[in-house]
């Protein structure tokens, strides 16, 4: 086990650099049915026999809806610049189109406010997976209507919001939600359709393009920009079938997603592997999707090994595994941000989720997490290797918050620095979450110029805050 010091890492982060935790609507609201809140894909997907791992629902999950107010004193405790965070579609607009829930809206406007009233800025996500279960009865993203029904969202969001938010992001992850939740199936809304998954990728694209489009025109003052789960991509041994299967999932996981964002054009590679099972693309469509954005996040967890035998065994490689059994490759960040930074006219890039599930152990009223404090640390230090070698990063966040809703995992395992105790709501900050506020504070010190003393004066509240926590 490393021991990595806070103060280790200090010199290497301009002062402009943002620093904050994430989390999104489904995995902590709860409130599945309050105050006019529609069904969402995952409702519907959570009730299916066998699709959640511990056979559970995210009807409380971290009744955040009601709990707000305290969370939000915990992210500020933390001394974070911003909270990352996304807004139910469902909870906002029940039926995806038609009538608005003001009461859903009221509550992402408490959260802003409450948010900005901290201290800390709003980084608001449109769509974390959670699609209005009436959209999935019309055919969900797979439906070129739901392209436009999204900006119609994104629109009304940035009406009511987009005053107050530092930034935007369209779509969370468009791989997870095509492939996972329409190739392979494990996720809402549960399809495995290839041909199916592929136009679901398409129409999340276009939809962010013309989101962009149709948010500048309304004179959006956030930063707008999407987040991909992006990973480099290691053929398992060096014989041919291994290199040829590697390549293929790079072009399926970054280049289908990066290509098109910022070349316009989909990989030759992955067109011809798809066949028949190529997207419907209008005329037009890549020019949309390739709108220049004012910033990139990346999701990093680990590598992906691929050999073309069938599933690469994680343990064969000697390193540790996280409990869900993804291999600790720090240095494959640092690849990867080299590699976008190199092919790619990248915009300002955010690592936007980064963290682990690890089994806690509770002593004595303190939740101790050293693996996942040394994962976190490992991680901030392949970003600032990356910097070291020209990219210029824009900002860190961790995943997650709290402990929460793991999706088809539920609530088995733990990803947050803030543990959630299912049974009373209680939340106790792990040592990761000290060890995140001690380095904030060192990298505090380091912004001394160029802080504000308003700034500084809110940081020490802000201490009190999670001190007593
Ligand atoms: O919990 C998820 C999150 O919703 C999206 N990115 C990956 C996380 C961990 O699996």
């Amino acid at each position: 086990m490393h021991s990595i010091e806070p103060s280790g890492l200090t010199q290497k982060f301009p002062p402009d650099f943002v620093w904050g935790v994430a989390t999104s609507a489904f995995q902590i609201e709860g409130a599945a049915a309050e105050d006019g809140k529609g069904p969402s894909i995952w409702d519907r997907f959570c009730r299916l026999p066998g699709a959640i791992a511990d056979h559970s629902d995210a009807d409380l999950a971290c009744d955040h809806y009601h709990r707000w107010a305290e969370d939000l004193d915990l992210v500020a405790g933390l001394g974070v610049d911003a909270y990352r965070f996304s807004v139910s579609w469902p909870r906002v607009r029940p039926d995806g189109d038609g009538a608005w829930n003001g009461k859903g809206l009221d509550f992402y406007e408490r959260l802003v406010d409450g948010l900005l009233e901290r201290g800390v800025k709003p980084y608001l996500t449109l769509n974390h997976w959670d699609l209005p279960d009436a959209l999935q009865c019309r055919g969900g993203w797979a439906e070129r209507n739901t392209v436009h029904l999204f900006v119609e969202y994104a629109l009304g969001m940035q009406e009511r919001l987009g005053d107050r938010v530092a930034a935007i992001t369209t779509h969370n992850e468009p791989w997870v939600m095509a492939t996972l939740g329409h190739e392979i199936g494990t996720f809402a809304p549960g399809i495995r359709d290839r041909a199916v998954a592929m136009q679901v990728a398409h129409h999340l694209l276009l939809s962010h393009g013309l989101a962009l489009q149709a948010l500048r025109a309304q004179g959006s003052s956030a930063n707008l920009g999407i987040v991909l789960n992006l990973s480099p991509v290691h053929a398992a041994t060096d014989t041919e079938a291994d290199q040829a299967s590697a390549r293929l999932e790079d072009g399926r996981l970054v280049r289908w997603y990066m290509d098109s964002l910022f070349k316009g054009r989909y990989p030759q590679d992955v067109i011809d592997f798809l066949g028949p099972d190529m997207p419907r693309i209008e005329p037009g469509d890549m020019d949309v999707i390739a709108t220049p954005m004012d910033f990139l996040g990346i999701n990093y967890y680990s590598r992906s090994v691929i050999s073309a035998a069938g599933p690469w065994d994680v343990h064969s490689s000697g390193r540790t595994v996280t409990d869900m059994g993804w291999e600790i490759y720090p240095e494959g960040l640092t690849e990867l941000l080299l590699r976008l930074h190199r092919d790619y006219p990248v915009p300002p890039m955010y690592v936007t989720e980064n963290g682990g599930a690890f089994k806690d152990q509770f002593e004595e009223g303190r939740v101790r997490d050293p693996q996942r404090t040394d994962y976190i640390a490992r991680h901030i230090g392949a970003v600032a290797d990356a910097m070291r070698q020209g990219v210029p990063m824009a900002g860190y966040m961790v995943w997650s918050l709290l402990d929460n809703f793991e999706w088809a995992s539920g609530f088995e395992k733990r990803f947050g620095i803030v543990h959630v105790d299912y049974a009373n709501q209680l939340r106790t900050p792990k040592d990761s979450a000290l060890w995140y506020q001690r380095f904030l504070r060192a990298q505090g010190a380091l912004r001394s110029q160029a802080v504000s003393d308003t700034t500084r004066a809110r940081r020490g509240r802000r201490d009190v805050a999670i001190a007593g926590a």
